[in-house]
């Protein structure tokens, strides 16, 4: 390993020696000094080398003036100098006189991007993209988000489960499906672990999540939609409704916010504007029918009522939900069993609608969560009902037959909740690399 000293520690440091990496991000050649500002993950840092003159002022040869006039941005370094604190320079109080410089990496001499580079052209080149602060820190937030709620499950001893992502059926739906070739035959893609996660169920695992993959073959280009997303689940044993599951998922979001916070909250607010807040709990609760006609008291009719929600009316029931409870989140609930999964559980006294919410933040659906039919007739009657092979689905109503605890869990889009956490204009920006109908590379 290079023994380096991040950007970060510097400001700590004694005075003195020391050796820092990174790239250039700029370079002022000037005639007397030298300045480059050089930048690693932790932050940049000004290097400083002041050119050599023979008494009768002319410029000595000087290798170290060569290669810093020699540098173009981006280029990979190992600098080893002193260490000076002063208060007079601005990046950080602090700047690195150069003694040697190793030139690691070089960078061709032309960014293919810039600041004002369209999303598009910034994803294909989102090596240098991720490059920019900004975009480096969304994925230090999202460790630590993901990191609260391990941490959260772990400390409740959830089991974390990794679930086959190719499958012999659909896990969600017939539409939206990849299917590939497989051997002799074919192949999906796992649209969601849900059959898998519920199997934890019988298997005697009690409390399970995952943070994995899901694919979905859907061709819109939305601000919200990918191809393939990560998928934050959770499944638990013993539940009496979907309340129950709610009251896990509330508390889940709230330790991650909480968490985010702490560590971001003025990095967040610098970067983009935006305060990190912690909801308080409980989250409202509104039934779907309920919201509907709420929506509709605004002024905003959503088109089809035998459907969900539409994007408008999700913005529109927000924006209420903020002015009456000051709250980001809502859980809209009871959903119609027309427009929900052959899994979710019906109302005992009222078939028509489910045990189940989806969860809105921000005006956005973040999330689906329910719970499951056990009473594997009634699973098998629901799946006919909505057009299902129960032959194709036999291996997970086999899942039914020896016994299971009722139980019910959710299925939460990673990107979304850090898109609408920071404020951005899409799951383009907070996925490490986007999948898309257009989009396979890089
Ligand atoms: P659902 O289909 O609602 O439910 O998906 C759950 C959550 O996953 C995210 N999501 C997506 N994110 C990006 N691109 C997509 N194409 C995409 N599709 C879904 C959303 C959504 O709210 N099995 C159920 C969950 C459950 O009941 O446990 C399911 O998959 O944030």
């Amino acid at each position: 390993m290079t023994s380096r000293t991040l950007v970060s520690a510097l400001q700590a440091a004694t005075d003195g020696p020391v050796t820092v990496s990174g790239w250039v991000d700029t370079v002022r050649d000037q005639k007397k000094v030298q300045f480059v500002v050089l930048r690693d993950e932790s932050g940049a840092v000004q290097l400083v080398h002041p050119r050599a003159f023979s008494p009768e002022g002319e410029p000595l040869a000087d290798e170290v003036a060569e290669t810093i006039t020699g540098l173009s941005l981006g280029t990979f370094l190992t600098v080893t100098g002193q260490l000076k604190h002063d208060e007079r320079v601005k990046l950080g109080g602090v700047e690195v006189k150069v003694e040697s410089i190793e030139v690691v990496g070089r960078s061709l001499p032309e960014a293919p991007i810039a600041d004002d580079s369209s999303i598009d052209k910034r994803l294909d080149w989102r090596f240098l993209d991720l490059r920019v602060p900004r975009n480096n820190l969304i994925f230090r937030i999202q460790t630590t988000l993901e990191h609260a709620w391990r941490s959260y499950w772990v400390e409740r001893d959830y089991v974390e489960l990794h679930t086959p992502k190719l499958m012999a059926s659909a896990s969600e739906s017939r539409a939206e499906l990849f299917e590939v070739d497989y051997f002799e035959g074919k192949a999906y893609l796992a649209q969601s672990p849900q059959f898998f996660k519920q199997m934890a169920q019988p298997a005697g695992l009690g409390r399970i999540f995952e943070i994995g993959p899901a694919f979905r073959a859907d061709p819109s280009f939305t601000s919200r939609h990918a191809t393939e997303f990560t998928s934050v689940d959770a499944e638990l044993s013993w539940i009496d409704s979907h309340e129950d599951v709610a009251r896990m998922h509330e508390e889940l979001i709230e330790a991650g916010f909480r968490a985010v916070k702490e560590k971001h909250g003025d990095e967040i607010a610098a970067t983009f504007g935006v305060e990190v807040t912690v909801p308080t709990l409980p989250f409202p609760r509104i039934p779907l029918a309920e919201a509907k006609r709420i929506v509709a008291e605004r002024g905003y009719v959503v088109p089809r009522q035998d459907e969900d929600m539409d994007p408008e009316g999700e913005r529109q029931i927000a924006a209420y939900v903020k002015e009456q409870f000051g709250h980001e989140f809502v859980f809209l609930t009871d959903y119609a069993s027309s427009i929900r999964p052959f899994y979710h559980m019906r109302h005992a006294d009222d078939p028509g609608l489910t045990n189940s919410y989806d969860l809105i933040f921000n005006g956005v659906e973040i999330s689906t969560g329910a719970q499951r039919e056990h009473r594997v007739e009634v699973l098998e009657q629901q799946a006919r009902e909505k057009g299902l092979d129960p032959e194709e689905l036999g291996f997970y109503l086999d899942f039914f037959r020896y016994g299971v605890p009722p139980h019910g869990g959710f299925g939460m889009g990673l990107a979304r909740v850090l898109m609408l956490m920071l404020g951005l204009g899409s799951i383009r920006e907070t996925t490490y690399l986007f999948r898309g109908p257009t989009r396979l590379l890089p």
